[in-house]
């Protein structure tokens, strides 16, 4: 992409409105513009990183066996009186009448209408074990709906569904869904702790929640210190296999670590020694649950068992919220002077600045590079704006692109061009060929 027939309102004040500091990048990289309270345009850069983000949580559910749908935004209320969730869910639902009166409300959460269409087309335990997923907007009425994407009204959640035939397979889909939420968070470049929570409307026993530590976060946690060096890392993990998605759950949540609703002070005592004892905010991700038989009873999704008994069906939900996790990705990975992407999520894999627009042989050079780097599938933004340097600068390291080309008159009298990494702001002099192919290295292992 040329930056001059891009569409990127970068914003040169700080939106007073904006109290933290991702909110506060993401309003002035021009990423996301507010529409009303809570609800947000993406515009194209927030766009791209969405759908980057977007992109890694199917490849991550996919690879666990999940499987891709999408349902969509507006229910009918009729399911939501079938569970009793109808009344119970309060003002967080948004609550609309057609032009025939009927009601109808903008999901929140889909655990109704996939029980829903489990029970039209799955009666046998041989189509057992099943999950359903889908990446769709929810909508919640926040009573404070703040921070921008991270606590919005309308937000991009992926929501996944597991059948099992029993208690027992359905911890195994709960553990497997915990495999691949650490997968899917380190791919990002976030460390995510999987932490003991409270299920809340959703129901259930068994529930962890994944943070992200940040002083920004709304949640206050406890932990054990050694839970922060555990990493997943490039293990593969057979997802078929009981026992490992077992020991990576035993491994990931042995030590303590809980959101503020379950921490128990007592036990946090027992259980860590003092100078391992830390509590900390922290940002939720990630949410997964087993709940048993609570829909399938209430709705009747029922299956035959291998015996001809039938049986309710054991399910759980499990949730990352996508549209929260740029905020969240922010607040681990800025400085003061911008965004700092993770390869894995940037919207492009390198800015290439013209120092001297206009020169035939910077003009030239520049693209050159920008075409060699979209020949080997990368993604560059070129910025053939006629601007100063500085304002070049300043809008590459505002905007976060993990790698910078810069292209000037007197390099090129050299052979070279100048690589820079954004986050430790290392510049290395390269001949362009050779800076297309670091730069094909790093990506290898994210496209
Ligand atoms: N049905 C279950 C799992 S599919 C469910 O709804 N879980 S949840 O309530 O925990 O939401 C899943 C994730 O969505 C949360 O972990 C959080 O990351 C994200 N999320 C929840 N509310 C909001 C909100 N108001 N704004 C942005 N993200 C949100």
């Amino acid at each position: 992409m040329r930056l001059s027939r891009y569409f990127l309102p970068v914003l040169k004040e700080t939106p007073a409105e904006a109290q933290i500091v991702s909110h506060r990048l993401m309003l002035r990289a021009g990423m996301i513009k507010q529409a009303s309270a809570g609800i947000y345009s993406w515009l194209p850069l927030g766009y791209k990183v969405l759908r980057r983000i977007e992109q890694i949580v199917h490849e991550e559910q996919v690879r666990a066996g999940h499987i891709p749908m999408l349902m969509p935004t507006l229910q009918s209320a009729e399911l939501w009186r079938e569970s009793g969730r109808y009344e119970d869910y309060g003002e967080e639902m948004l609550r609309i009448k057609d032009r025939h009166g009927r009601d109808m409300l903008y999901g929140p959460t889909n655990e109704e209408l996939i029980t829903d269409i489990f029970r039209a087309h799955v009666s046998s335990y041989k189509d057992l074990p099943l999950t359903l997923y889908h990446i769709q907007w929810k909508f919640r009425d926040e009573i404070r709906p703040r921070f921008g994407v991270m606590r919005g009204r309308e937000f991009l959640m992926k929501d996944g569904y597991n059948f099992d035939i029993d208690k027992e397979a359905a911890l195994h889909a709960y553990n497997r869904h915990l495999v691949s939420y650490l997968r899917t968070y380190e791919r990002m470049g976030l460390q995510a702790i999987p932490m003991r929570a409270d299920s809340g409307p959703i129901g259930g026993d068994d529930t962890h929640e994944f943070l992200v530590l940040a002083e920004t976060g709304e949640s206050e946690v406890f932990y054990d210190s050694q839970i922060t060096d555990l990493r997943f890392g490039e293990r593969e993990v057979d997802y078929d296999s009981v026992e490992e998605c077992r020991a990576v759950l035993e491994e990931f949540t042995s030590r303590y670590a809980r959101t503020d609703e379950t921490h128990d002070e007592t036990v946090f005592h027992e259980q860590v020694p003092e100078d391992r004892r830390r509590s900390a905010r922290g940002i939720e991700v990630g949410q997964i649950f087993y709940f048993g038989t609570k829909y399938s009873d209430a709705m009747g999704a029922v299956v035959v068992n291998d015996k001809g008994e039938r049986m309710p069906v054991h399910m759980g939900s499990h949730g990352i919220g996508v549209s929260r996790l740029l905020g969240a990705i922010i607040e681990a990975s800025h400085d003061d002077k911008g965004i700092i992407w993770p390869e894995g999520v940037t919207p492009f894999h390198a800015g290439i600045v013209n120092l001297k627009q206009g020169d035939a042989a910077a003009d030239t050079a520049c693209e050159g590079l920008y075409n060699a780097l979209v020949v080997k599938g990368l993604d560059p933004l070129y910025d053939d704006r006629s601007e100063r340097a500085g304002a070049k600068f300043a809008t590459m390291d505002l905007i976060g692109l993990p790698w910078r080309i810069t292209v000037g008159p007197r390099g090129l009298e050299k052979g070279v061009v100048e690589l820079t990494s954004r986050r430790t702001g290392e510049s290395e002099e390269l001949a362009p060929e050779t800076a297309v192919d670091r730069l094909v290295q790093i990506y290898a292992g994210h496209l």
